[in-house]
């Protein structure tokens, strides 16, 4: 897994403008896209997720569901992202199977990485690098906890928190395989051509 994670921004985008956004960043390349959505709203979750599903097959990208293993399962994504306040990996697995790639926040800490690995996690991600708006309450890491959990395990490092075409070289050269990214590429003027330029960076196409 290498290349840029975009992860949906619900907050500020309703269905219809969620979809056609989204559909032109997968033409532009991405491995994997999140579905993360905050709301509680059981019908829309699970229409976008189905929608969004839809899209990432047709353009072969990695479907992701945040938080929901539930949700993962009935719409039959790919996998799942956990956090401190979802479900413990193996849990997850056994709901979801050998296939399905789980995905784990380890915030700043190499021992949170070092547990998911042994829990079975397909990635880990690290972050908040950067200063956000999407999510309150971060903690914050430094790009050399990238190479040092490189040292220690051999899973995909994701990199998440205010990432932008002009800071993320500093955790490319740190050795993470994928830029999670939210407000500069959905908020972008231009969201097609800010992941191309991502893609560019990371030099995945
Ligand atoms: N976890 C840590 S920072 C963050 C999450 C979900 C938000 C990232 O969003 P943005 O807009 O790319 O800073
Ligand atoms: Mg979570």
């Amino acid at each position: 897994m290498r290349g840029v994670y975009a992860v949906t921004d619900c907050e500020n985008l309703s269905t219809d403008a969620l979809l056609p956004v989204t559909e032109e960043i997968l033409r532009a390349g991405l491995v994997a896209l999140q579905y993360r959505d905050k709301s509680g709203d059981r019908a829309k979750r699970k229409h976008e997720a189905r929608e969004l599903r839809q899209l990432c097959r047709k353009h072969g990208c990695l479907f992701i569901i945040n938080d929901d293993v539930q949700l993962a399962r009935s719409v039959g994504s790919d996998g799942v992202h956990l956090g401190r306040e979802d479900c413990d990996c193996k849990t997850a697995r056994t709901k979801l199977g050998p296939a399905a790639i789980i995905g784990v926040s380890c915030y700043n800490s190499l021992e949170k990485a070092q547990a998911a690995a042994a829990n079975g996690a397909d990635y880990v991600a690290f972050g908040s690098f950067f200063p956000t708006t999407s999510k309150r309450n971060t903690v914050t890491a430094a790009p050399a906890i990238i190479r040092q959990a490189k040292e220690k395990i051999s899973l995909p490092i994701a990199a998440i928190g205010g990432i932008t075409p002009a800071n993320c070289r500093t955790l490319i050269e740190h050795g993470a395989d994928m830029l999670v990214v939210i407000s500069s590429i959905y908020q972008a003027e231009d969201p097609y051509s800010t992941v191309k330029e991502f893609n560019r960076l990371i030099r995945v196409t």
